[in-house]
């Protein structure tokens, strides 16, 4: 059984914009949604951008019928304006075996806009890669470029090429070799093209983080800072004896964010980790107001020109909050350990 761990405090170096009220929620949704959360955000020619998932139609059991992706857009990553229409459903894949498209997140690259997101099929789950290109007021077109082998999401891209390379970290979820159960790690993988992946290689094992006792993952695409690429992950722990007081019997686990620093010619090295979470559950809204239960998930990181960090991140898979923190405390915090 997993060894339970402490009751954590999120970092003194983050600051909850309005006490952690939610940036968007189903009230801010011009058509039918339900839960908005685990959005990806990125700034993007003058303006903020976010696409969020959408879980709807409740089935009364446990879980939704519906899941797609919604996008909006904000002046000042605080009010955001959502687009009335889906941004992006499974049938958009045009492929019967998808399921469910989720959890995106947005990078720029070169001046392009790239979104990744999981998709459930039949199958297993897999990782998406997508560009999204500009067509007009009414809609973009979305072009998959890229899709793994199951089991693997939680993917995220640098917002540059390294080496001549583009570079992604994953979270691929082997069962049968990891004792058959929830012990999954961070992976990185090198493209020239976006399409082919390779050159994988172990980043992070689950092991090597203090608060987690059952897996870690990819949070929000990377950023560049003078000292090291810096990365906000997950990292969950699961109690036995933890109960459920929502809609689902026993969620058992607790998600926080973390951060790391990546060295910034060979992002595969780690320069630091904070051994502590940088934002654990603690408002009513990660702690007991959602769909479930202690779930702080990062999605989105966006530098500012004065020195600080945006913080996108779901809250019990229910709403979306936002964070700030100086850039050179979280370097800190990577740096003391
Ligand atoms: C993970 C994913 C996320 C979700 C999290 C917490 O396995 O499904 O989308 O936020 O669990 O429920």
């Amino acid at each position: 059984m997993a060894k339970m761990l402490p009751e954590y405090r999120s970092s003194d170096v983050i600051t909850r914009y309005g006490e952690g009220v939610p940036v968007l929620s189903r009230k801010d949704i011009p058509y039918e949604a339900d839960c908005i959360f685990n959005a990806g955000v990125t700034a993007y020619k003058g303006k903020y951008y976010m696409v969020f998932r959408n879980d709807y139609r409740f089935d009364g059991e446990g879980a939704f019928e519906k899941c797609a992706i919604g996008i909006a857009q904000s002046d000042d990553g605080i009010r955001w304006d959502v687009e009335n229409r889906i941004f992006l459903k499974p049938e958009d894949l045009g492929d019967p075996d998808v399921t469910k498209v989720y959890d995106p997140r947005l990078t720029v690259i070169e001046d392009e806009l790239y979104m990744c997101f999981a998709v459930d099929t039949h199958h297993g789950v897999r990782g998406g890669i997508a560009k999204i290109h500009h067509v007009n007021e009414e809609g973009e077109k979305v072009e998959v470029l890229h899709l793994t082998a199951p089991d693997n999401r939680n993917m995220v891209l640098f917002p540059e090429k390294v080496g001549g390379r583009y570079v992604r970290l994953e979270r691929p979820f082997p069962v049968y070799s990891r004792g058959g159960i929830d012990r999954f790690d961070i992976w990185i993988s090198f493209s020239t093209d976006l399409r082919y992946w390779g050159d994988t290689k172990l980043l992070l094992g689950v092991e090597d983080v203090p608060f987690a006792n059952d897996k870690i993952g990819p949070g929000a695409p990377p950023i560049r800072t003078k000292e090291g690429w810096l990365v906000l992950f997950h990292a969950v722990d699961i109690d036995r004896t933890r109960g459920k007081n929502g809609w689902e019997e026993k969620w058992q686990k607790r998600y926080f964010a973390g951060v790391m620093l990546l060295d910034l010619l060979d992002p595969s090295k780690i320069l630091g980790i904070s051994k502590e979470p940088l934002i654990a559950p603690e408002t009513a809204w990660e702690t007991d107001e959602g769909f479930r239960t202690n779930v702080v998930f990062p999605g989105g990181l966006i530098p500012e020109k004065d020195g600080t960090v945006k913080i996108y991140y779901g809250a019990s898979d229910t709403v979306e909050c936002l964070a700030t923190a100086k850039i050179t405390d979280l370097i800190a915090l990577c740096r003391e350990g």
